[in-house]
């Protein structure tokens, strides 16, 4: 099958699941072209199925708003036609759901039918997508789609309540992970360096948004810090970072608190880590502290949105409310003061996150895929 993917290239969250969804689609013999504005943050690897178009972006003195959403239509009408491609797979419906409807309108208008798929990852539903000026084309673009996936439980409900798409079916599809790339590796010498007194290593990774509450991280470490001699490693970048680099210093920590920025190999610092924190707000489904659970790091979260259906409560990790910033803390300590206990969770995160493996998520897309691409339904 010859599958377009649409995307953010970022590091995290939808850019990532998209780029490994492309990935593993293309090991299994589909061609997979990628579009986007920059070639995707994980988009790794070379193969003979794997393609990438870059959308450029038109710059007139007219335009202080750059028209991305008109030339990633166009790019999708060309791309579709050119590369004779089954399937199109919007991730993140702001604005790749509403382009490649159009796209789709466009392409009917001249006779050739392309299955649209959406799939919602989180903040275009719960933060971005209801905002009123958008709410209308995320609604229609939701409608108009093919097939619509949500990547948890909690993000299908939350579509329903804020769209007006009751009679649309939404399929959950939750994230997953590449086992055969994403796992505990052996990194004791870096380890050593990070925390050569054996320090206990806290690990936070995100793209430092408010939503993400950071600073609750940190509130979290110092009490952490207080009681066990501990390092606080937080992965990534973004508006909020300035204003952490200062709570740190405010709260005399900074130097037990290491800012790697944005990283590639994320599994690596994973793998030394002993405790993952994710106190969001907001999270559809918690892509960062899965990848925790597969590199067999216990997870004290937020019980936000759909992060239950990942981390599970005395198995997996702990989950407190948003904004519990001490009875986070209690938990991390509970679990990194009794060795045996940490052992157990553990192993279990490992457990809990082969539930998601890519062997068993990749099926669903592919069946997905095929059901819009049987015979009756290709050409209109
Ligand atoms: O977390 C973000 O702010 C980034 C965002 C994205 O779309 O890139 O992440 C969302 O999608 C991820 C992948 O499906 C989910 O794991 C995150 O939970 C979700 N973020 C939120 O809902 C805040």
């Amino acid at each position: 099958m010859k599958i377009g993917i649409v995307c953010y290239p970022t590091f995290g969250g939808s850019g990532v699941v998209a780029t490994e969804l492309g990935k593993a689609l293309s090991m299994h013999g589909h061609q997979v072209h990628f579009v986007a504005y920059k070639q995707p943050a994980r988009m790794d690897v070379f193969n003979n199925n794997l393609f990438y178009h870059e959308v450029n972006v038109s710059v007139y003195p007219l335009f202080d708003y750059p028209p991305y959403e008109t030339s990633l239509t166009g790019h999708l009408v060309n791309i579709v036609k050119n590369e004779k491609l089954d399937v199109l797979h919007v991730h993140y419906a702001i604005p790749h759901a509403s382009a490649a409807i159009f796209a789709k309108e466009i392409l009917r208008s001249q006779g050739i039918h392309i299955p649209v798929v959406t799939t919602l990852h989180g903040t275009d539903v719960t933060l971005v997508g209801k905002a009123p000026a958008f709410e209308p084309v995320v609604s229609y673009s939701i409608n108009k789609s093919d097939a619509v996936t949500t990547v948890s439980e909690d993000l299908r409900r939350s579509t329903y309540e804020h769209f007006h798409v009751k009679d649309k079916e939404i399929q959950v599809i939750p994230n997953f992970i590449d086992f055969e790339k994403f796992s505990k590796q052996k990194k004791e010498h870096f380890k050593k360096l990070i925390a050569p007194n054996d320090e206990f290593l806290i690990t936070h990774t995100s793209n430092f948004r408010k939503v993400k509450r950071v600073d609750n991280v940190v509130n979290i470490f110092k009490l952490i810090n207080d009681k066990l001699p501990s390092k606080l490693l937080l992965i990534g970048d973004g508006p909020e970072r300035g204003n952490i680099e200062n709570l740190c210093k405010e709260l005399g920590i900074y130097e037990s608190v290491i800012f790697p920025g944005k990283q590639d190999a994320v599994d690596e610092i994973l793998s030394v880590s002993d405790l993952f924190l994710l106190p969001s707000e907001n999270e559809s489904f918690g892509l960062a502290a899965l990848e925790a659970m597969a590199c067999e790091v216990p997870v004290v979260s937020s019980n936000a949105g759909g992060i239950p259906e990942m981390n599970l409560e005395g198995f997996s990790g702990y989950l407190c409310p948003v904004g519990d910033v001490a009875g986070m803390a209690v938990r991390s300590i509970e679990i990194l003061s009794d060795p045996e206990k940490h052992d157990t969770f553990k192993k279990n995160a490992l457990v809990q996150a082969h539930k998601f493996d890519l062997k068993i998520i990749l099926p669903l897309y592919e069946e997905m895929y095929n059901s819009l691409c049987t015979p009756s339904r290709t050409n209109v």
